[in-house]
């Protein structure tokens, strides 16, 4: 059979392989810059090259849906990247072997798979090494297009990691049904606890200039199967939801949606008012139910594939049902009925605490929503925080999950590293979301996973979600450092599937990012897995929490006190005075262990029990308290601070070590950043032991060198223009 091309009858092979050949040395000489992300695609080893185009040098892949030819695109791209030259692409299977993709309506040649993708759902796809008349092929078989177009990512994921296609079979599909960004941009642009430059959105110029990163932005989502983004911050402006920015959210839901990404909104409670101009937001008041019908029918004639809205309400300061008397289960009903007849679902936040409540922060989420439980139409989610507090270096998992057994509980991670040193400091976060996912509530007998409970398997819910709070901005790098692209590509990736291992998918993100060779793998991996605990010793080990500085969070703050509300202070978390230290959440405290499941609560009940690294956010600890290693609470916790400050001086010397192996210029960028990180790492861990040390008057172990400065100088330096303050 003649190899036909898409369109041209005769094309100029040797002219095209030329300029290719000119172009790749091009984009080769091209500075590294992180924009393409962890899908650099860049050529193959040379030893495995043949191989490679023999398999993959002809393609027969559809192209008459937007989502078919963005696969088609994204395998042209990554395939010439990978092989040097244009795969060739054929309406039918050439001669030789072939890749053949695409769906049973889409293509005659994936018909034969129509029993074999049985099971692997709307998203899922078959990707496979088959023999078909004869003839080898490499095949990505789904249902619908955007599994084929998961599938093209997938198989460009094994040649960026330089795992073997033989004998290939794989079948994949996602275990949880909404994966979704939640962007906490405003509509000037400003990112709420954003370190990454702007808001990638520029409303100013929407709908009409079409930002061609908006698409790079929808195609590396997909890349990790996240298929929704909320696009402005859950402290919402009522005019996102006006026609004018609606119309702005349209031109970005079309570009989205050929790679699968709904839209979702934000949506402030009290819009009913604001824009509606009626007196109240009452969950039961007739109008106000018009209103949230009206406008979601406005909407979804806009965009009929939006996803529905994302509510902050009754917290921090937000308007809520309970500004009326109602429930949180009202209030989301109301906003779920108006969704409902469109297919759109209520992504509503359990992130709620009231400072007028003399009770422990970490409790009032639970004791607000465990009583609605089963008063949640069956279109709504329960978004919960990974921990009860807030996305601090360690908490435990959120009482919550388990806890909740008629309602979908969504995750809640911060990508954003609000709390963990912004952008500039190297924490790879697939270590925390693992522990959290791995976590087990007890709430069915052992095994019972918050990874279960959020996939929906523990308690048999067909609707699931995760939401992961982007780090993307504007910033040529997209999140304002190359290292915390890892985070948001863990997260997509653990929102598919949430048990695989975050030291896997390191591996696969240091490979695709940075270099293939094993020995740079290694060390990487290696830098990034311990990077998040030493980001937890030098800045709140042993279960410490919320000891950074006031308002904008950059930097120690143990000392915080005063102020509007006692929960925003540092002293009502560590509690710490001449005799020991820790929040007493046990039984004889404030009882919040009771709010886990009994094997759970006993557990963290029990002094001798506990997990070390969370003594202090259940116990209140004596400084004399002999801890596993021997030593009393005091010099561990000392040790420790230590301890983080040298593993992040380990990181440099490794990274120093990879000089040549990695680009230049991404490597004087990681190197720079890790001297911030040293150096504020050290100031974590000066602060806050001359802080402890002053409130407990103990000497200092003697291999431990006094911090350079008194407490006084560390209280007085202030970083009034820290990014990324709430406002
Ligand atoms: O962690 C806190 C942040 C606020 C944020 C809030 C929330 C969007 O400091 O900036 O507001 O959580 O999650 O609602």
């Amino acid at each position: 059979m003649l190899p036909l091309t898409s369109r041209r009858s005769d094309p100029p092979w040797g002219l095209l392989v030329g300029l290719l050949a000119l172009l790749l040395c091009v984009a080769d000489a091209r500075a590294e810059d992180g924009y393409d992300v962890w899908m650099r695609y860049v050529h193959a080893d040379p030893a495995r090259l043949d191989g490679y185009r023999v398999r993959l040098g002809d393609v027969v892949a559809p192209d008459a849906t937007q989502t078919q030819r963005a696969a088609r695109d994204e395998l042209r791209r990554g395939l010439t990247g990978f092989l040097g030259t244009a795969p060739r692409l054929h309406v039918a299977p050439p001669a030789a072997r072939a890749l053949l993709i695409g769906t049973p309506e889409s293509s005659p040649w994936i018909l034969p798979f129509r029993q074999e993708i049985e099971g692997l759902g709307e998203e899922g796809f078959l990707l496979r090494e088959v023999r078909i008349d004869g003839r080898d092929a490499l095949v990505i078989a789904a249902h619908r297009d955007i599994g084929v177009l998961y599938g093209v990512f997938h198989l460009l994921r094994l040649l960026q990691t330089g795992t073997s296609l033989d004998g290939l079979h794989v079948r994949e599909a996602p275990r949880i049904k909404l994966r979704v960004l939640n962007h906490w941009d405003n509509l000037d642009r400003y990112v709420e606890r954003g370190y990454a430059g702007r808001s990638l959105w520029d409303w100013q110029t929407l709908p009409d200039w079409e930002d061609p990163r908006y698409t790079d932005y929808a195609r590396a989502n997909a890349s990790i199967g996240i298929n929704g983004a909320v696009l402005n911050n859950v402290n919402a402006d009522a005019l996102s939801l006006s026609p004018r920015y609606l119309r702005k959210a349209v031109a970005l839901a079309d570009l989205f949606r050929p790679y699968g990404i709904r839209v979702y909104l934000s949506a402030r409670f009290s819009a009913p008012i604001e824009l509606g101009g009626l007196a109240t937001a009452d969950p039961r008041d007739p109008g106000v139910q018009r209103w949230w019908r009206e406008k979601a029918d406005e909407i979804y004639a806009l965009i009929p594939d939006f996803g529905g809205f994302l509510v902050k309400a009754n917290s921090e300061g937000q308007p809520g049902p309970q500004d009326y008397g109602r429930t949180h289960a009202e209030g989301a009903n109301l906003l779920a009925d108006a969704v409902r007849p469109h297919g759109g679902v209520v992504m509503w936040r359990a992130f709620v605490y009231a400072h007028e409540v003399p009770e422990d922060r970490a409790k009032q989420a639970y004791n607000e929503f465990v009583g609605l439980d089963g008063n949640f139409h069956d279109n709504v989610l329960v978004q919960v925080k990974n921990g009860p507090v807030d996305f601090q270096p360690r908490e435990p998992f959120h009482p919550l999950f388990g806890a909740m057994p008629r309602t979908p509980l969504m995750m809640e991670f911060q990508i954003t590293k609000e709390y963990l040193g912004f952008a500039t400091h190297l924490v790879y976060l697939g270590p925390l979301y693992e522990e959290v996912l791995r976590a087990d509530t007890h709430a069915r007998g052992s095994g019972s996973t918050v990874a279960r409970v959020i996939e929906g398997s523990l308690e048999g819910h067909a609707l699931s979600g995760i939401a992961g709070v982007a780090n993307i901005g504007d910033d040529r790098t997209w999140s304002g450092s190359h290292f915390d692209q890892a985070n948001w590509y863990a997260f997509g990736r653990l929102a598919w599937n949430p048990h695989q291992s975050a030291r896997d998918i390191a591996t696969d993100w240091v490979a695709m990012t940075f270099s293939r060779a094993p020995d740079v793998v290694a060390s990487v991996v290696g830098m990034m897995m311990g990077s998040r605990e030493a980001a937890v010793d030098y800045m709140t080990p042993l279960g410490l929490h919320h000891l950074m500085a006031r308002g904008h969070h950059y930097g120690p703050g143990p000392w915080v006190d005063g102020g509007p509300r006692a929960d925003w202070t540092s002293v009502y978390y560590h509690r710490a005075n001449r005799h020991g230290v820790g929040f007493d959440r046990t039984s004889r405290g404030s009882g919040s262990v009771s709010q886990y499941a009994p094997p759970v609560a006993r557990t963290f009940d029990d002094i001798g029990q506990v997990p070390e690294n969370l003594l202090l956010w259940f116990h209140r600890v004596p400084w004399q308290h002999r801890m596993g290693s021997g030593r009393p609470l005091w010099n561990e916790l000392v040790h420790r601070y230590t301890r983080g400050v040298s593993y992040v001086e380990a990181m440099q010397a490794t990274w120093d070590g990879l000089r040549g192996r990695v680009d230049a210029p991404r490597h004087q960028h990681v190197a720079a950043f890790l001297r911030i990180q040293r150096d504020e790492a050290q100031w974590w861990r000066d602060a806050s032991v001359a802080y402890f040390q002053s409130i407990n008057g103990l000497a200092l172990p003697a291999d431990e060198a006094p911090p350079p400065h008194p407490l006084a100088y560390y209280q007085a330096l202030q970083s009034p223009y820290a990014p990324g303050d709430g406002r």
